[in-house]
């Protein structure tokens, strides 16, 4: 039997507008308020929010074509730092601390929801029945990192109260599940090795890209901005931490990375759609899969920023 065909796109952080133009260019047609195609899905890879100035629009087109089948999403890092921001542990705190650094993240979504709690409270439990991954037939999709270990140890894409409140511990392995498969794969730097990044804010760890097969080095796995480049040692990676993604395994797709430049594929099965459309510059990236092992360079589909 043919598979379902998928529109696959990219963190959208607020741009409605690019998602519109996305949808028309993708020949998706508003019937009743809600985007459809008629042999299409569209998933999404989570990030719908913080950063751009439409927000609750947004979610509007969003939300209704996931709750009338006609598109399917993972929790972006972006949801989960929004239901961590307003929910409280047994103690009254939140789970997401409301320091200036968070709150300044998360301004754009504050500030077009925080004058109606009850509209608040509604997308916040609906951004809770966002998978943390999505398994299906023939693709895998996740916002930032197929970590298979992690996702056996959870079992459940589920993001329950009890996963949420544990995952808010700092320590605790349901910590570093979120972490990993939302915000993506580190690995500590040895003894006496450091970083400041571009905040000033110290760091022991890197950020890798976890889909690279022949890389020797904490320079060549560091994924980051290329500023602190030199400031990464160039000496090889110590420890276990690296992942195997098979060239065997179905193509996976994720967002969440801010690539910059050509779009294509990271390897035969790996591909990000994340190209920064939050920033000036930045792309709206789709990719249409219809079933392919291997992903095709030529299916991407792309708006720029407006
Ligand atoms: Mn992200």
């Amino acid at each position: 039997m043919k598979k379902q065909s998928y529109d696959l796109v990219g963190d959208i952080h607020g741009q409605a507008l690019e998602l519109e133009k996305l949808l028309e260019k993708l020949s998706y047609t508003k019937t009743d308020g809600v985007w459809k195609h008629t042999e299409c899905k569209m998933i999404f890879l989570g990030d719908f929010v913080d950063r751009g100035k439409y927000q609750k629009e947004v979610i509007n087109i969003v939300r209704p074509m996931i709750e009338q089948g006609h598109a399917l999403s993972v929790m972006g890092n972006h949801e989960y730092n929004a239901i961590a921001y307003y929910t409280q542990d047994s103690d009254g705190n939140h789970l997401r601390s409301h320091n200036n650094k968070h709150t300044n993240q998360h301004k754009a979504f504050l500030s077009a929801y925080d004058n109606d709690s009850s509209e608040k409270e509604d997308v916040i439990e609906w951004f809770k029945t966002l998978p943390l991954w999505l398994d299906l037939d023939g693709i895998r999709v996740v916002h930032a990192c197929w970590d298979f270990d992690l996702i056996s140890k959870l079992g459940s894409s589920e993001l329950t109260d009890d996963l949420l409140h544990q995952s808010a511990i700092t320590g605790t392995w349901q910590n570093d599940a979120i972490e990993t498969i939302l915000k993506g794969k580190e690995i500590p730097l040895p003894d006496g090795y450091g970083f400041n990044d571009k905040d000033g804010n110290p760091r022991t760890h890197i950020r890798i890209k976890y889909w690279l097969k022949d890389a020797v080095t904490y320079q060549d796995y560091f994924m980051g901005p290329s500023d602190v480049l030199n400031d990464i040692p160039d000496i090889p990676v110590v420890g276990d931490y690296l992942l195997e993604y098979d060239s065997q395994d179905k193509p996976v797709f994720f967002g969440h990375y801010w690539m910059e430049g050509k779009i294509k594929p990271l390897t035969d099965n790996i591909a990000c759609l994340d190209y920064s459309v939050a920033k000036p510059g930045g792309k709206l990236v789709s990719y249409r899969w219809d079933g392919e092992q291997r992903i095709d360079k030529d299916k991407f589909v792309f708006v720029d920023r407006g």
